[in-house]
């Protein structure tokens, strides 16, 4: 699919601070796959529509993941999870979107996974550092992601966890098997 067609399916679905947070992690993304040795039109598809189900109602995206048989215990943690399995299950099944591997960029996008394929870092790290992003911890974020992609990513994940932490907040499992997979393969 094309960027434009892409771009105009998201924006029905998005607010227009969503959409203009979409942009930047496309442009990200592809700056990132670039530099990484991703294929760079598969990062910009990932990152067009890795929030598209942002703004379902919390009922749908439930639905969906029992129904799909997507891991249950996401439903004891944060809504805020849930966007990105059901977002990979309706670009497939709204958008026709039928790349595997960004269809799992999407579906790992907020929680990470142990494992995760390149594609998967790129999205995560580039939803975290895009332009429009301004929290604390995001600038040397940034600085580490110019020379090293696993850094970054540690770096993002510690900053996620403790902000969670911070305001008491239960991490989802897969967060921390994310981060203890990314530090164990440092070594
Ligand atoms: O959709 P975005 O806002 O662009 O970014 P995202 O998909 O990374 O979602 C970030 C939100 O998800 C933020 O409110 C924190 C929350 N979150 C991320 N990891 C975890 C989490 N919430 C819980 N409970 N547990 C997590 O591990
Ligand atoms: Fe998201
Ligand atoms: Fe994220
Ligand atoms: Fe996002």
């Amino acid at each position: 699919m094309e960027r434009e067609a892409a771009l105009q399916i998201v924006k029905e679905q998005l607010t227009e601070h969503r959409y203009i947070h979409t942009v930047g992690v496309m442009e990200t993304a592809i700056t990132l796959a670039k530099r990484y040795g991703a294929n760079p039109k598969q990062a910009e598809l990932a990152a067009i529509f890795h929030d598209y189900a942002k703004f379902r109602p919390k009922e749908d995206m439930k639905k969906i993941i029992i129904e799909q048989g997507y891991p249950e215990d996401l439903l004891d943690y944060s809504p805020e999870l849930w966007h990105a399995p059901a977002g990979a299950y309706l670009v497939e099944h709204e958008a026709g979107i039928t790349d595997s591997e960004v269809l799992d960029a999407i579906r790992y996008h907020t929680s990470g996974r142990p494992r995760m394929r390149l594609l998967e870092k790129i999205i995560y790290l580039a939803d975290y550092i895009e332009p429009g992003r301004s929290f604390p911890g995001v600038e040397d974020t940034r600085i580490i992601a110019k020379s090293d992609l696993d850094g970054a990513l540690i770096h993002s994940i510690k900053n996620t966890i403790s902000f969670l932490l911070k305001k008491n907040q239960p991490v989802y499992p897969d967060t921390f098997l994310t981060y203890n997979d990314l530090v164990k393969n440092r070594r």
